[in-house]
């Protein structure tokens, strides 16, 4: 799923309330974040009634209401008259958190609670079960501009794991700079409120911010890479990015490992259908790998190469074409040569910290779990809109 992100109005200019509404929409943002605040439930003021009907009149994206106010409950048809999207409350804020939520669906807005730093999973566990959305905040409310909790990372986890049952989308709010974003949404987190720290005080523009948090975060935007010639070869390493990296040892040292079928289909209808040439390379020797290439029809296997960027310009040679006519797809360090003069570089979603930051493209999909469809899919379609 593409991560969401949801600039904090509060953080924004407010002398120019329908011009930065515009900028961010143009720049890519998904939802817009309001937070109210009533001195009494946080020690601050923000946003009223009349505030956020207008920014949800101005605005073409879903907003989502951030409640930091006591008993709550009073005021849903309120705030749902005001034209919200999603609203999401403090479960501490109301005796009765379950009925807020009741309240909130009956106006047809979407619910969601928020759980603070200082509270736990386990008090809000029920309420799981009946909202649309959790926000976790990495800071005490009240204020923008703080710096994220350290001692969050359980806690995330879990509720990553509960999302998968539950079925609610998980999103952070404070503190989430580019460090928190990037590292989160490869974990599972869906969605980050967009504040002082990762977007409102960057020396670049709105749209280029996006561009970098879209990269960072794994999601498909900058695919295409300007002046891209058409792809000709596609090579893809093995282990971590055709398998999830596990080598399955048993006793009497047989090795397994496991392929992926989406993968599979990829390599070997739709590249050739479309003349691009699947190869192999990887660093490691295995008859396994053999075995899989025969099934697939892929001719082209290279292993136990300890130099890829080497044998990339003999094959560009072999195939007479410009390294630039080659995509990669790669997970790890000894990748990075051969990444650096391919023209598309692609990795899986969980490829190390240095794979990630060289690729013009990142799978939102897992080596081993549908990486490789993917890319070859987006490589597919690539080619479609070039016309040389
Ligand atoms: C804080 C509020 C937030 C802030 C946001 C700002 O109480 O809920 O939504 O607006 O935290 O982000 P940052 O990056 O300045 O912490
Ligand atoms: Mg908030």
């Amino acid at each position: 799923m593409r991560i969401k992100f949801c600039p904090s109005i509060m953080c924004m200019k407010m002398d120019d309330l329908k011009g930065q509404i515009l900028k961010l929409e143009a720049a890519g943002i998904d939802r817009f974040h309001l937070d109210v605040m009533d001195g009494v439930f946080v020690p601050n003021f923000a946003l009223g009634y009349e505030d956020v009907k207008s920014i949800c009149r101005l605005s073409s994206k879903p907003t989502e209401l951030h409640l930091m106010q006591s008993k709550t409950s009073d005021y849903i048809d309120f705030w749902a008259d005001a034209g919200v999207d999603i609203i999401f409350v403090h479960p501490e804020a109301d005796y009765h958190p379950a009925l807020t939520i009741q309240k909130i669906r009956r106006r047809g807005v979407k619910p969601g609670i928020v759980i603070n730093p200082g509270m736990s999973v386990d008090n809000v566990f029920e309420l799981l079960r009946m909202v649309n959305y959790v926000i976790v905040m990495g800071v005490n409310p009240g204020f923008a501009g703080q710096i994220f909790f350290s001692s969050l990372g359980s806690k995330i986890q879990r509720l990553i794991e509960l999302k998968k049952e539950f079925d609610f989308e998980l999103e952070l709010d404070g503190g989430c700079s580019t460090d928190i974003i990037k590292e989160y949404s490869r974990q599972g987190v869906d969605s980050f409120v967009l504040g002082n720290n990762g977007f409102f005080k960057e020396n670049t523009s709105y749209s280029d911010t996006m561009k970098r948090l879209r990269v960072l975060s794994g999601d498909a935007v900058s695919s295409t890479v300007p002046n891209q010639p058409k792809i000709k070869i596609l090579i893809t390493d093995c282990d971590g990015t055709l398998t999830d990296g596990k080598i399955y040892m048993g006793e009497n040292c047989e090795i397994m490992k496991a392929f992926n079928i989406k993968d599979g289909y990829a390599l070997h209808e739709m590249l050739p259908a479309h003349e691009i040439t699947p190869v192999i390379v990887t660093g490691r020797n295995s008859e396994i790998v053999i075995t899989r290439a025969k099934e697939l029809g892929i001719g082209e296997v290279y292993q136990g190469v300890s130099n890829k960027q080497k044998l990339i310009v003999e094959l560009a040679q072999k195939y007479n074409c410009n390294t630039k006519e080659i995509a990669y797809i790669g997970d790890d360090m000894n990748d990075l040569g051969a990444l650096s003069i391919c023209g598309f570089k692609s990795c899986p979603a969980d490829a190390v910290n240095e794979v990630r930051d060289a690729c013009d493209y990142i799978s939102p999909f897992s080596g081993g779990a549908g990486a490789v469809r993917d890319i070859c899919e987006k490589v597919i379609k690539n080619n479609k809109t070039i016309l040389i």
